[in-house]
């Protein structure tokens, strides 16, 4: 087998059994995944995602804030159809209804994500580091968020610009 293609196979379980493994519990709330993209250089912003959200229990519950070590404040953010142009725009909280799933990927549209601002340093791909999330009745737990680069991250790039 050549090298190049084992090392390849090798990524690619780990990256499978890596994801799997990495889910939170908050409440009635399973957080599926969080990951952040390697920030780009000199940007001082960056975006953390899930998987998902689901909301198990049969109330409703809404992501209020989040905080964390790594940058001087995180805002909510929604991705918005604007004519042919993707936008983002600040979102006050996430609304996670009883019973369901919502999705917070890159490149989703309509989707939501979490914004850094004022980064203290670069977010690199490997880094490891945690987010605060208040919850309206979950309440406030915090979790590991891992710094990964997607396979389509440029089409992720081209929908995410300041
Ligand atoms: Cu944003």
């Amino acid at each position: 087998m050549n090298p190049r293609r084992f090392l390849l196979l090798v990524c690619t379980a780990f990256w499978a059994g890596a994801a799997a493994a990495h889910d939170f519990k908050a409440g009635d709330l399973r957080i599926d995944h969080p990951y952040a993209t390697p920030s780009r250089p000199g940007m001082t912003t960056g975006a953390v995602y899930f998987r998902g959200i689901r909301n198990t229990g049969d109330v409703a519950d809404r992501l209020l804030s989040a905080s964390t070590p790594v940058a001087g404040r995180v805002e909510i953010h929604r991705m918005q159809m604007q004519g042919d142009v993707m936008q983002m725009r600040a979102a006050s909280a996430v609304d996670l209804p009883a019973g369901a799933t919502v999705g917070m990927k890159h490149g989703t549209p309509d989707g939501y994500h979490l914004m850094l601002q004022e980064l203290k340093g670069p977010l690199k791909d490997g880094d490891h580091f945690l987010v605060k999330l208040r919850f309206e009745k979950a309440g406030t737990h915090e979790l590991e968020v891992w710094v990964q680069s997607p396979r389509n991250l440029a089409a992720a790039d081209s929908a995410h610009h300041h």
